[in-house]
Parts: structure tokens; C-alpha cells; sequence
């Protein structure tokens, strides 16, 4: 075995004790218990290892999260100089501390001028609740209580829990355990699949003007807001056509339909600009955050609000009904800090915008641009999508795109790189830190997994 430590058990006992034990996520779980889950050790920069001694690339920042790659020792030391100094206090009953007020201070000099609040969580779906409750009291505030309803879109992704799940358009999540009130959906803009013979603008239109008459169809008066991913993370990292947001932002505005970015995974560097509603040009009212607010290396979300929503909830607001035991935790504040820090003092989201995410996107274009599997290329920064298509004339899919892409998933965990599958889409988001000669490493070894698929797929 070439491994650098000493792993304590045999992967087996590992995976016996995990299978009596665990329910993971979107998974068969007796199916995995059948297989065996991979059982991963060590990270280091964009490298991981598992039990038996693998070495992977990770190609996903693990899920889209660890923005400076693994084992950063500024972001330990972070941790545990707050866990001796003040391991736990709150924001309730009338206290602060430092790390949370030192780490807004940070957040929003990085974020536009027009936004002043946060209100911090433990992870994304924390958020989007968050989120929900915030809005509908911001209307409360400004006499409006019948404005209650939340707009998603359909295979949007917003989290795991009743009402994040619900905001999100995942049907199969919906019919486990069920939906909320006043939540409605919109189609998503994903062209690719869905375009037809319309012109991607057209149909980037096309698909905003559904939120108008979504809001005409339910009364404006009733709707409260959008939510949205700037683009599409869990569903496919699918990226709108340019048509959409301008779209999208006029008619919110114009009915008075406050626009909710669910930045979990765009934001804090990923498309090269610090957040992704920045990239696609449009101003929300709120932004959900995590993921990449800490790196990844403890749990640490937010909902952040435009001042104006602020100013009504604080000046107008009186009791805000809401808070959890962790909400900015001062550990997770200190790590959130030092992870903010590096990001802007080492230059990394600069670099991701002008160096190594052009480099990126021009090694994803040489090696797949005319490929026989592939019939488009979406990405911009740390992020990229490969769409299947069985004919690319007529952007028609494989009736098995599912199996090919996880198929093409299994290739690449041979090959010793990890990059995410969804429905026939192959997708990166690795670490902001990446340099070029991990980023060649990365492709290669995609190359090597879409030709076993490809040929699987009798396109090669
Ligand atoms: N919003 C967005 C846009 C997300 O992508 C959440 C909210 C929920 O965050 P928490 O921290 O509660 O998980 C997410 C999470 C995947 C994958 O495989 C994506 C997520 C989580 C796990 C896997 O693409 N996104």
C-alpha cells in the first residue's frame, strides 16, 4: 500500500459498520450496502485518498464546496485558536462575539454596496427556510401579508429539507414526504433538453416570461417571491441563455416579486467573480450562501439581505421571530474568515477569473469541442458541464443517459478522478486553487472515462 498515514481499519470492517449504521443520501441504501461505499481518508490540495491506498483528483471540490482544497492549516489554526479563546457563544439574548461581527465585516466588503444583513445557518437548506420565513415577514412589514407565495423552478435544487425541498423542483424529492403551501414552480431554462427549434435567446425569454405568467395567473399581490439558482448546480450545471436574467429581473421588479439567488454553490468565487448573480449581471434582494463560505471545513450558511429589506425588518420589524442554537457559530465564523481572507489576499478568485478558469475552459474545448459523445460545453471559472448527445445535429439524447453517466462517473473513479453525473451530463467544479497542471490532470483523465462511454455508447 502507498499510502501517506496509516489508515487505523480494513476497509471491510469500515464498510460493515457503515452499512449497519447510516442512510446516505439519494442512494438505494441496500444497494450500496450490496457494493460497498468507498471510504475516503485524506485530503490534501485538490487530492484525496481512500482506504485502500487510492489517490483521486478531486474534480468536485467534494460537493462543490472546498474552494481552497484540502488540508489548508491556516484554516485549522483558524479553529482552533477560537475553540480555545471561545469555542461556543450565541447571538441571542442580547450578545455578539467577535469572530461572527469580525467575518460580516469581511462578507460584505466582498459583496456588493446594496447589501447590509445576514442572518447565518448551518448549511444551504438552513438558509432557503430561513429565506421563506424572511420574506414573507418583510411583507408582512410592509402591510402586505397576503403576499406569501414562492416561485421555483422545476429541477431546481435548494436543499434537503420540508420546505428548501419544496422550493426546489425535484419531483421525485416532492413525492417523498411531500410538499409545502404556497409554493409554485416554473420550467428551468435549459435550452439543451428543452429548446426545441427556438434559438436559445428565444427560448431564454420564453422560459422568463413563464414567471410573468406564473405571477399574473396566481395574483401579483400574492406573490412573494423567486427563487433561483443563478445556474443550475444538482440539476445539471446548467447555465441559462443570456436572454433570461435581464428577463427575469424586469418582471420581478416590475410586480414587485422580491428575486432570491440561491448562491450556495455560484458563490464565493466559483464562475470567477465572487458570487454568480455578479457573472449573469443581475441585482437579487436576497442571496443564500454556503458551501464555499468556509471551504467546506465546517458546516456554515447565511441568507444575506439587500438593505433595503434590512431596513424595513430592523426599523419596522420589531420581534424577528427566528434563531438557531449555532447560528454564526464563532468556530465556523473564524474558519469562514481565514477562508475569506486567503480567497482575496492569495489573489485565487482573480486568478480563477483570469488565468487558470480561461485555461480551463480552453483545454475543455481542445479536448471535447468535437468530440463524438459530446454535443456541448457549458462553463465558465472552476465550473464545467459535458452534455451526452446521441445526435448532435438534432440535440437528441440518449434514452439511457442516466446509466451512461454514471457509467462515465465509474470510469473516472478507476481512472482516479472524481466528477459528478447527472442526468446525461458530466460535470467539474474543482478547488479555486487548482493550478494548470492539476487542471491538464483533470481533463486527461476525463478524456480517458468519456471514450470508455463513448465507445460503450457505440460513438466510438
Ligand atoms: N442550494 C443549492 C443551490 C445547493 O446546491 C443547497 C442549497 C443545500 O445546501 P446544504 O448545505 O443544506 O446541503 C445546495 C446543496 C450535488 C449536490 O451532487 C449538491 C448539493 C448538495 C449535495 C450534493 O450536486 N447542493
Amino acid at each position: 500500500m502507498n499510502l501517506p498515514f496509516e489508515p487505523k481499519r480494513q476497509t471491510q470492517d469500515y464498510q460493515k459498520s457503515d452499512a449497519a449504521h447510516h442512510i446516505h443520501a439519494f442512494v438505494d441504501q441496500k444497494a450500496l450496502n450490496a457494493e460497498g461505499p468507498r471510504v475516503m481518508v485524506r485530503g490534501e490540495g485538490l487530492y484525496l485518498w481512500d482506504s485502500e491506498g487510492k489517490r483521486y483528483l478531486d474534480g468536485m471540490s467534494g460537493l462543490w464546496c472546498t474552494q481552497l482544497g484540502y488540508g489548508r492549516k491556516d484554516l485549522t489554526a483558524a479553529a482552533a485558536a477560537q475553540m480555545d479563546q471561545l469555542a461556543y457563544y450565541n447571538m441571542f439574548f442580547h450578545t455578539t462575539h467577535p469572530a461572527v461581527i469580525e467575518l460580516s465585516e469581511l462578507l460584505f466588503s466582498l459583496l456588493p454596496g446594496h447589501y447590509s444583513h445576514v442572518i447565518y445557518t448551518n448549511s444551504g437548506s438552513e438558509a432557503n427556510e430561513v429565506l421563506i420565513r424572511t420574506v414573507r415577514r418583510y411583507w408582512q412589514v410592509l402591510g402586505k401579508p397576503q403576499k406569501k407565495i414562492m416561485i421555483g423552478r422545476w429541477n431546481g435544487y435548494h436543499g434537503s429539507t420540508l420546505a428548501a425541498s419544496a422550493l426546489g423542483g425535484m419531483k421525485f424529492m416532492h413525492e417523498m414526504g411531500g410538499l409545502i403551501p404556497d409554493v409554485a414552480h416554473i420550467d428551468e431554462p435549459y435550452w439543451y433538453a428543452q429548446g426545441g427549434e427556438l434559438t436559445p435567446a428565444e427560448f431564454g425569454r420564453r422560459c422568463a416570461l413563464q414567471l410573468e405568467e406564473k405571477i399574473l395567473e396566481l395574483g401579483a399581490e400574492n406573490v412573494a417571491g423567486f427563487i433561483a439558482e443563478p445556474f443550475q448546480g444538482a440539476g445539471g450545471m446548467i447555465f441559462p441563455p443570456d436572454s433570461y436574467w435581464p428577463e427575469i429581473q424586469r418582471i420581478c421588479r416590475q410586480y414587485d416579486v422580491l428575486l432570491c439567488a440561491d448562491e450556495v454553490i455560484g458563490g464565493f468565487g466559483r464562475t470567477g467573480e465572487w458570487f454568480a448573480h455578479q457573472y449573469f449581471g443581475f441585482e437579487p434582494d436576497t442571496l443564500s450562501i454556503a458551501k464555499g463560505l468556509t471551504s467546506g471545513y465546517l458546516p456554515m450558511g447565511g441568507l444575506v439581505l439587500s438593505k433595503r429589506m434590512a431596513e424595513a425588518l430592523v426599523e419596522r420589524g420589531g420581534v424577528f421571530a427566528h434563531g438557531l442554537t449555532y447560528s454564526g457559530h464563532p468556530v465556523a465564523a473564524a474558519v469562514a474568515l481565514a477562508n475569506l481572507k486567503a480567497l482575496r489576499d492569495e489573489g485565487i478568485v482573480r486568478q480563477v477569473k483570469e488565468d487558470t478558469g480561461p485555461y480551463l475552459q480552453k483545454i475543455l474545448h481542445e479536448a471535447f469541442g468535437n468530440h463524438p459523445l459530446i454535443g456541448e460545453i457549458q462553463g465558465t471559472g472552476m465550473l464545467a458541464a459535458l452534455q451526452f448527445a446521441e445526435d448532435k445535429g438534432t440535440r437528441k439524447r440518449f434514452a439511457n443517459e442516466n446509466d451512461l453517466a454514471w457509467q462515465c462517473r465509474t470510469f473516472g473513479f478507476e481512472q482516479g478522478v472524481i466528477i459528478r453525473s447527472t442526468l446525461g451530463r458530466m460535470i467539474m467544479a474543482p478547488a479555486l486553487v487548482a493550478s494548470r497542471a492539476e487542471l491538464d490532470e483533470l481533463v486527461d483523465k476525463t478524456r480517458i472515462a468519456v471514450d470508455r462511454t463513448a465507445r460503450i455508447a457505440g460513438k466510438l
